[in-house]
């Protein structure tokens, strides 16, 4: 019998389970070497066999406890049952590239969706056994220590992260934006897995992060965590956080961030 209104806080100890257990999996298969290394989009956007092993491991880990629910997952897509009002969204090994590298930057990423809304999210850094939560409403932690984020409200002493596309041209468009965004900012991080990023921003590590051409599972779950901890989340100009913008920011400095990246064209080019 599916649930029509499952609880955030039972879908979020499914996904510690689970993403534990996955994380696991994926620090084994990084002690004994990558294998199996492919690339998807470009030369640059590699996938292992790691990814692969942990999303099937994932899938079926969440199909044994929920059958009816879907899954959208970065290297295998959608799968799962119809007639139940939860997906989860993951991304196996978040910052895959920092995981070819051994760079210990790297997470298992899960969100419960309830009618296309995250209920729940955990990331777990897969390397260093760091571990963000949140439940909508319920706000967000890391280990049992409750998150607050950043208030600041000058947009030049903001320090910013963001990230990168696979695409050369992408990449190179991204850069172009920079050399005008960080005369008007404290300064720039460049980590590698916006999953990641996300959750730093959720605890203050940074005061705001943004990204062009994420996917659903490289934000589904850090964008809880990020709202939970104070951070507005979003895209530019009204729109949602999507494939065109994501931008975590503080209240006051959503606004004047949106605005100077949207001046820069940051959500345009390839
Ligand atoms: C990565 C993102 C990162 C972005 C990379 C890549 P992946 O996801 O987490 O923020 O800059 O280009 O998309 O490919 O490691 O799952």
């Amino acid at each position: 019998m599916t649930d029509t209104t499952p609880d955030a806080a039972d879908l979020l100890a499914i996904a510690v389970t689970v993403a534990r257990e996955a994380a696991d999996t994926a620090r084994s298969m990084r002690a004994e070497g990558v294998s199996g290394v492919t690339t998807k989009s470009t030369d640059t956007d590699v996938v292992t066999a790691a990814d692969r092993a942990v999303e099937r491991q994932v899938v079926a880990a969440l199909a044994a406890r929920r059958p009816d629910d879907t899954v959208l997952g970065e290297e295998y897509g959608g799968s799962g049952g119809a007639d139940s009002p939860v997906r989860w969204v993951v991304d196996p090994i978040d910052g895959t590239v920092n995981y070819l590298y051994g760079l210990p930057q790297y997470a298992v990423s899960l969100a419960a969706e309830v009618n296309g809304v995250a209920v729940a999210a955990v990331v777990r850094n897969a390397a260093t056994g760091e571990e963000w939560t949140a439940t909508r409403g319920g706000g967000a932690y890391r280990g049992g220590r409750r998150l607050s984020a950043s208030v600041q409200t000058d947009l030049a002493q903001v320090l910013v992260a963001t990230g990168f596309g696979y695409d050369a041209k992408r990449r190179a468009h991204q850069a172009e934006v920079l050399t005008r965004l960080i005369t008007r900012v404290r300064d720039i991080r460049r980590f590698g897995a916006a999953s990641l990023d996300l959750c730093l921003a959720a605890e203050g590590g940074v005061d705001a992060y943004f990204e062009k051409g994420l996917n659903p599972w490289d934000h589904a779950a850090g964008g809880l965590i990020a709202t939970e901890a104070g951070l507005v989340v979003g895209g530019l100009d009204g729109r949602p956080a999507g494939p065109d913008m994501v931008v975590a920011a503080p209240p006051a400095i959503f606004g004047p961030l949106t605005e100077l990246l949207a001046e820069l064209d940051a959500a345009g080019g390839p």
